[in-house]
């Protein structure tokens, strides 16, 4: 079916944004109309991510948007690169998945806790795609509480021996590299860079997925695997190196999810206004028209709560706890509207010629990733009282 996507704005919102955030939205959207929209489809069906597109991912700047340019990054600013994870979502949540994991969980890391080093070896590849990431933080037993983990690595005087495993990870099946949190004999996480490659390091993919079935997910296995000294990233180490990676991709989530809420409102307005039952549009019944109603007030909160934090962000003032609340309330309500939407499209919302049903099993892994719809309440619970809930 033809992508015939308007992007809703009830508010005005473009006026609030500046020519080059207009410049870069609408040449991601663009790219995702003629590149993405055609093949998706196709791609979660076979449950194959479709690695076709990795160039133009990274021509569009959507590997290390925020990244400097003398590293390979685009160096754009903060609402840029939302806006950036907006469209791609808006075409599908696995593919944004792989651009957010690229940007904010393995170009991050390198660039803020990597040596300079390790900043030119690995981030003008990983930006142009020639590189390609994952990041693991879940381990089979640790999932939402990450400071458990078991995966470790031993000082061996030339080197360090890597044990353990990784599960859910994004990307890692076709990963080039894995920057992987590890603890160290005391106890102490620190992040590494695992290559593909190294002896006793494999990475099978999981499958049967109903969600995000055009990302690739897998597991990472460190079987005394020997990892060179340099590949350890020295300048942050503790479960807060991870937890600021999480920001960053967070933010990006807290925009994307607005994509694919559009998408399903877009697509179900055009369908409503156009399916005639009991002889006219089904647009014209009050039932509908709630459900239309009720997805653009909740889209466009979502665009105004992004803008702000993208705001913050640029003036280095968003908190973990506001990054948390924009991807928890954006991503449920995309998921809602997705739900909505499905229904307003009848039987045929069930099929892949339209993408809502791809939308709404898509969200179910975005409302538990980066941090599980509950966690994220229990952050903005522990920020407003002062009382950490999670133990
Ligand atoms: P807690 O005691 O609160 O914190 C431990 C240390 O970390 C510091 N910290 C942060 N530092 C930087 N940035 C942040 N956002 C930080 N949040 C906390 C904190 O100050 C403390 O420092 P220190 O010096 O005192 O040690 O940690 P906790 O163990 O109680 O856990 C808190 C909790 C539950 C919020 C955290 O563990 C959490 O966020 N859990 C959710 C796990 C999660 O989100 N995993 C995501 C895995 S990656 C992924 O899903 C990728 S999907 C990719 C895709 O395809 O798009
Ligand atoms: P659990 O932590 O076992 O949670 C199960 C349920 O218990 C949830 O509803 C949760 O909210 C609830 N719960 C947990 N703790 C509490 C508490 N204290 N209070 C109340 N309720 C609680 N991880 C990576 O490291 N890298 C990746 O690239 C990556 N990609 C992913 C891709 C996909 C498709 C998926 C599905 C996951 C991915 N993840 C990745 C893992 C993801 O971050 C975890 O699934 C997530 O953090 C939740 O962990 P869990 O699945 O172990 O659930």
């Amino acid at each position: 079916m033809a992508d015939l996507f308007q992007a809703p704005d009830y508010y005005n919102i473009d006026d609030l944004l500046s020519d080059e955030h207009k410049m870069v939205r609408d040449a991601a959207r663009d790219w995702v109309k003629r590149e993405v929209s055609p093949i998706i489809e196709d791609a979660a069906q076979k449950a194959e991510f479709p690695k076709s597109i990795v160039k133009g991912l990274a021509e569009i700047g959507a590997f290390g948007p925020y990244i400097p340019e003398e590293y390979g990054g685009a160096g754009l600013d903060q609402i840029s690169y939302g806006l950036i994870m907006q469209e791609i979502e808006r075409g599908d949540s696995g593919v944004r998945s792989t651009a957010s994991v690229q940007s904010s969980l393995v170009m991050y890391p390198i660039w803020k806790y990597g040596s300079e080093e390790q900043r030119k070896k690995y981030l003008p590849k990983l930006a142009s795609g020639e590189f390609m990431g994952c990041f693991g933080l879940t381990e089979p037993d640790y999932g939402s509480n990450p400071g458990g983990m078991l995966t470790n690595f031993k000082d061996k005087g030339d080197h360090y021996l890597l044990n353990g495993a990784k599960m859910w990870i994004s990307n890692a099946p076709f990963a080039d590299i894995a920057v992987v949190w590890a603890k160290n004999e005391e106890g102490r996480i620190h992040g590494l860079i695992v290559e593909r490659g190294m002896e006793g390091f494999t990475t099978p993919e999981t499958h049967n997925k109903w969600s995000l079935r055009a990302s690739a997910t897998g597991e990472l296995i460190f079987n005394d695997v020997k990892i060179p000294k340099e590949n350890l990233l020295p300048n942050k180490s503790g479960l807060g190196a991870p937890l600021g990676c999480l920001d960053s991709a967070r933010f990006g989530i807290a925009w994307g999810a607005i994509g694919a809420a559009m998408d399903c409102y877009d697509t179900a307005l055009r369908y409503a206004k156009e399916r005639i039952q009991f002889d006219k549009p089904i647009a014209g019944y009050q039932l509908q028209q709630k459900k239309l109603a009720e997805m653009i007030t909740e889209i466009t909160k979502a665009q105004l709560l992004a803008l702000r934090l993208g705001q913050l962000k640029n003036e280095g003032k968003a908190t973990t706890a506001q990054i948390s609340m924009a991807k928890r309330n954006n991503v449920d309500m995309a998921i809602k509207i997705a739900r909505e939407a499905r229904q307003i499209l009848g039987g045929m919302g069930i099929t892949g010629e339209y993408s809502i049903m791809r939308h709404m099993m898509n969200l179910e892994s975005v409302i538990t990733y980066e941090g599980t719809h509950d966690i994220h309440l229990l952050i903005t619970g522990m920020d407003i009282t002062g009382i950490a809930a999670f133990k």
